[in-house]
């Protein structure tokens, strides 16, 4: 087996670093962590730098190969690692692989209006007041609310069966849970499915003891 070893945010609320987490854990993959402090701005120093060129989190380094962006890495991992001897990541048809290369694509990058207003460690500690949002938010979440009807199918997932995807689109949608946003019950239970996964509650655990 290889060595594999994973950099993630010392906090463990970074949801690019959590969807790598996620992806290792659902393939039963073992790897080492290593925490990098964002806070100390240790991305930035030349040791880690030397480790990943962008200076962000997550990387993922196999043997000697390096490997920085969450999406890059889970599909290398999906290559790397295949269905059968592996739980997949993605499905292996064409076109329901690239609807969940685009739900990834647009969730990693897009709806940054969302991020700034409910960042990411409000799903691991819920803020106890709901929030005013600007109307550029407002605009974000009944957008993001429309792609998800959109694409979620009867089964609940974006296509036959769970995705790596499904896990980024129910991070981005728990954030607006977190804030009390009012959900459709299909997008409450399409969460709750998620953040059920023992994949998810793992690294949920983890960041619960970091405040314990
Ligand atoms: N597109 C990148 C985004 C990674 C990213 O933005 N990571 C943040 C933490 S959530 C980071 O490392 N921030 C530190 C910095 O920008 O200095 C990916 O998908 O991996």
């Amino acid at each position: 087996m290889p060595n594999i070893c994973l950099y993630i945010d010392k906090k463990r609320i970074s949801p690019y670093a959590m969807s790598v987490y996620v992806a290792l854990t659902e393939k039963g993959l073992h790897f080492q962590e290593k925490m990098i402090d964002l806070d100390q701005q240790e991305q930035h120093s030349l040791a880690y730098c030397r480790i990943c060129p962008t200076g962000k989190i997550p990387c993922l380094v196999v043997n000697d190969f390096h490997l920085f962006e969450s999406l890059a890495i889970t599909e290398y991992l999906e290559n790397t690692f295949p269905f059968p001897e592996y739980p997949a990541l993605y499905p292996d048809e064409t076109k329901a692989r690239a609807k969940c290369r685009a739900v990834q694509a647009l969730v990693k990058t897009d709806f940054i209006s969302i991020r700034q207003a409910m960042p990411s460690d409000s799903i691991f500690v819920p803020p106890q007041v709901p929030a005013i949002f600007s109307a550029e938010a407002m605009q974000d979440i009944q957008r993001l609310l429309a792609v998800t009807d959109t694409v979620l199918g009867e089964e609940l997932w974006l296509t036959e069966h769970w995705s790596i995807a499904d896990f980024d689109l129910a991070f981005m949608l728990h954030r607006l849970l977190s804030h009390q946003v009012e959900l459709p019950e299909k997008i409450q239970a399409y969460i709750q499915r998620n953040f059920q996964r023992s994949s998810v509650q793992s690294w949920i655990q983890e960041n619960a003891k970091l405040g314990a």
